[in-house]
């Protein structure tokens, strides 16, 4: 079984904690790593070591040797790609077509695109007229903001990590991780990477553990640690955001969504079927930006529910590289174990299922693995559980509308504002309800497709902040100004 270490200054390291956990896979419930957890005593060492890498070499660093050895870790990452590929599907159970294609690669343009930004981005700089006597030539200044406290889901562990770590490493500062209990791997061998392309020590920083009472609450209570970036939970963010109060610290984050799929009439119906999916079914539901509720235009209704219906029962159960699997486990037992709650719970309140609603029939060797049915319910009412909680998992709820009236309201009316996608051939309605869906991203005729030059994130519960592009740079530097009088 493999031991996954705390990364500190440099050295993988035990702690002095003396305690672990076991890492059991999605597939079958085995252990398959022992974890080292984190007190008090490894988040003190992480800090001191950050903190010392910010006031040493990495601090002095000019912005084109820091921006070369972003691309040196893009380039560590790609030729260990099949080190990664098999850590996150060990760590998730996720196939190894999403590994390749999506989450991996995205791990390492995560480094090369904010080394990008940081390279060429321009700063302001304002003149104050001479004519007065007073003439003055203002500048600003963009200064690391420090050490970044960086806490990380489970659900695309890599991509989410290094979506933080990218630019926070470009803007200059040093960071202390803390991912997922459930997927720790890719974590740790990011620190092999940063090793053996030269990163300087106490740059990136891991430290293992659980959220209350243990490493993760003890980074976000750390007074060394000059702002957080969260993804996770909304209740979650509640805690962080009360523990960053101690020393107004800055907070970015990225919660949880309800996010509404609005398919008009006169869309590509079958683009449609597809991209709503996807949406509803990739990573076994696991995605934030993913759809849970689907608003569909009445003349459709019955033959979108049915294509929607076959294409969820199609799916092909199985581990990451049997040949033909597409769809994989979720994430842990208890985990199965909450979203076959709402699957019950659904039925209860009187929803029609669909298709799905349970654990499937499996192979002998899967039938240990936190495996449940792709599900599709018609018939609530809005204020049904399953429609209003974030339930993250493959399921979504259909429903009928009538005009773009009615479907604005009932997307918006949620608490959350992560993304919508939205189907249509009529481009002019389709912008004009890009600006009425109240969401940080909008999809239209696409989703999860990403361009990471654009600002990213969520309005209501869903998040606070935006990163992407220069939007990043808003979070990870402080904005200083310079006035040089004339
Ligand atoms: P989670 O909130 O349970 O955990 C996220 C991280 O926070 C973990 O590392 C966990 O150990 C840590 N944590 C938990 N309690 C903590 C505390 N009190 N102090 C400090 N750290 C603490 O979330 P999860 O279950 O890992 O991920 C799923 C959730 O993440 C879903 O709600 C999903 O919507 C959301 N998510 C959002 C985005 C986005 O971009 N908006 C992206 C991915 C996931
Ligand atoms: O693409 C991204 O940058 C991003 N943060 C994706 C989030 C996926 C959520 O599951």
């Amino acid at each position: 079984m493999r031991q996954i270490d705390h990364f500190i200054a440099g050295q993988f390291t035990a702690g002095t904690t003396g305690k672990s956990f076991e890492k059991r896979s999605p597939l079958d419930n085995t252990a398959i790593a022992r974890i080292a957890e984190g007190g008090r005593a490894e988040v003190d060492a992480a800090v001191a070591a950050a903190r010392a890498a910010l006031d040493g070499e990495w601090g002095r660093m000019p912005t084109a040797a820091r921006v070369d050895l972003l691309y040196a870790v893009a380039d560590g990452i790609t030729r260990r790609f099949d080190d990664f590929v098999e850590a996150e599907m060990a760590d998730t159970g996720q196939p190894a077509h999403v590994m390749e294609h999506v989450f991996i690669p995205r791990g390492a343009a995560n480094f090369k695109v904010f080394a990008d930004v940081v390279k060429n981005v321009p700063t302001e700089a304002f003149r104050m007229d001479t004519t007065d006597g007073k003439g003055a030539l203002n500048y600003a200044i963009r200064a690391p903001k420090g050490v970044i406290g960086v806490i990380s889901p489970w659900n695309a562990p890599f991509l989410l990590m290094t979506w933080k770590v990218g630019p926070a490493l470009a803007c200059g500062n040093t960071v202390v991780v803390k991912p997922s209990e459930e997927t720790p791997n890719t974590a740790a061998l990011l620190g092999e990477v940063m090793n053996a392309v030269g990163i300087p020590e106490g740059v990136y920083n891991v430290v293992n553990g659980f959220g209350p009472e243990s490493a993760g609450e003890y980074i976000t209570r750390h007074p060394g640690i000059d702002a957080i970036t969260f993804t996770g939970e909304t209740r979650t963010g509640t805690a962080i955001m009360k523990a960053a109060a101690e020393g107004t610290r800055d907070v970015s984050f990225e919660m949880g969504g309800k996010n509404a799929g609005i398919v008009f009439a006169d869309c590509d119906f079958d683009a449609a079927v597809e991209g709503i999916f996807r949406s509803a079914f990739l990573n076994t539901g696991q995605v934030c930006l993913g759809t849970e509720r689907v608003y569909v235009e009445r003349p459709i209704f019955d033959r979108f529910v049915a294509a929607l219906k076959a294409k969820a029962e199609a799916v092909r159960f199985g581990r990451p590289r049997d040949s033909g699997a597409d769809y994989g486990p979720l994430i842990s037992r208890e985990h199965q174990q909450k979203v076959l709650s709402y699957y019950r719970r659904a039925v209860e309140e009187g929803a029609t299922v669909v298709t799905g609603g349970g654990i499937p029939e499996l192979a002998d060797d899967l039938v240990e693995g936190n495996w449940v049915q792709p599900t599709i319910w018609t018939g609530l009412s809005e204020t049904a559980t399953v429609v209003r909680e974030e339930i993250f998992g493959p399921c979504c709820h259909i429903r009928p509308f009538d005009g773009e009236d009615e479907v604005v309201a009932l997307a918006n009316d949620t608490d959350y504002g992560l993304a919508t996608t939205i189907w249509t051939t009529n481009l002019t309605r389709a912008h004009r309800m890009a600006e009425r869906v109240d969401v940080g991203i909008t999809w239209i005729n696409s989703w999860f497709l990403r361009d990471l030059r654009t600002a990213f994130g969520g309005s209501k519960q869903s998040g606070i902040g935006r990163e992407g592009g220069v939007h990043s740079l808003e979070f990870y530097t402080e904005l200083r100004n310079v006035c040089v009088k004339l």
